[in-house]
């Protein structure tokens, strides 16, 4: 969508804004259910790159470790236990710039995919920077989908991040894309941008084709050591506001409504899912951050008449929308 459409329908009263994207919702999405998704940190701190808001990077004084690879076991334990309590998607990050095939350490990585996705839970790693080989490689292990985000705008990413470029995140979406891969791509809100930089982040993700299988919409969790950890709390009528230009923007996609949700009262994650939020990150852990405990959200979606959707694996990425230009583009 473009810059000027998502802008009009930000700028709308917001009760409007919101009866039009609770309308779009329900008529592409019947069944009101909440895809929950647990997180691991497989590998955690000691990151070579500089993003200003995380607490994994080397560069910052943050009180988070370097560790090693978890060792498999131990991740299939965490892996049963996030299927036991409900989760459908078991989601693995690891501190690193990127991988490469060939080594010892994308080796672990692709058995551990493959151990994991017999459990039948869909599978989302991310890795950081991916070439075409280690896309294919990764879809071939049983990864359902790649999460990605772009953050920020283009215009903004240099102010958050100078180890690597906003291209470089592209190009990592492209190769996903091209190995049949869902692409789960969002950004984080409150990392001192401006609302022009948000839309600009949303019009980026939304002309992507394929469109994104997901969008996770962070607010920043200000983690003590890194640049931003002084950062003003998002208001959680803009998070709102900003969740329903996305349903409206991508209808297909699921909303998640990600990190912060320990910063936000009830009423307002029941806002932020009248808007069109249909996923979160369940489990008392995200990476290093803390997210709402597996019991408050149990009790928050039964009081919300909310159900936690079913996995499926076998769920087709998005396909390509005909006459559009691939985006991103190859490079
Ligand atoms: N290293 C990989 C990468 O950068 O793509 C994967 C892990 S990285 C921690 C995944 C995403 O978590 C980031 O792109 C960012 O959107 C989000 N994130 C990291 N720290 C955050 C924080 N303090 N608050 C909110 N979101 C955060
Ligand atoms: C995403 O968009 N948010 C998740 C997941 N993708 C990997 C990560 C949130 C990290 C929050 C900070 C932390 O736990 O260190
Ligand atoms: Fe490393 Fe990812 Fe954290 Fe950036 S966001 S410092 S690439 S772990």
């Amino acid at each position: 969508m473009l810059y000027s459409d998502l802008d009009q329908l930000y700028r709308k009263p917001f009760f409007s804004l919101l009866q039009q994207s609770r309308a779009v919702h329900d008529e592409h999405w019947t069944d009101s259910s909440v895809q929950l998704c647990t997180l691991l940190s497989i590998k955690t701190g000691g990151c070579s790159e500089d993003c200003s808001y995380c607490a994994q990077s080397a560069r910052y004084h943050t009180g988070v470790e370097a560790e090693r690879l978890m060792e498999k076991d131990e991740i299939m334990e965490r892996a049963h236990a996030a299927q036991k309590s409900g989760s459908t998607r078991f989601c693995m990050g690891a501190a690193w710039r990127g991988v490469r095939a060939g080594t010892k350490r994308f080796e672990s990585v692709l058995e551990i995919v493959r151990e994991v996705a017999a459990l039948d839970m869909e599978v989302c790693v991310t890795l950081g920077e991916l070439g075409e080989e280690e896309a294919g490689a990764l879809h071939q292990a049983g990864v359902t989908a790649y999460n990605h985000n772009i953050d920020t705008s283009p215009e903004n990413y240099p102010n958050i991040v100078t180890t690597h470029s906003f291209q470089d995140r592209l190009k990592t979406i492209r190769h996903v894309q091209d190995a049949g891969m869902s692409v789960c791509c969002g950004g984080i809100l409150g990392l001192g941008e401006t609302v022009e930089d948000r839309l600009r982040m949303l019009e980026v993700i939304s002309e992507f084709n394929p469109p994104p299988e997901s969008i996770p919409i962070n607010a920043l969790m200000p983690m003590p050591g890194t640049p931003l950890e002084g950062s003003k709390a998002v208001d959680a009528f803009e998070l709102a506001r900003m969740i329903a230009v996305t349903r409206i923007a991508v209808p297909g996609a699921r909303v998640r409504l990600s990190a912060g949700r320990t910063r936000l009262t009830d009423e307002a994650q029941a806002l932020c899912f009248f808007a069109g939020a249909n996923s979160i990150f369940y489990g008392d852990k995200l990476l290093t951050a803390a997210n709402p405990e597996v019991q408050h959200d149990v009790a928050l979606l039964e009081k919300l008449d909310l159900k936690a959707k079913e996995s499926n694996r076998n769920a087709p990425a998005p396909s390509l929308i005909p006459d559009q230009p691939l985006s991103p583009t190859p490079k």
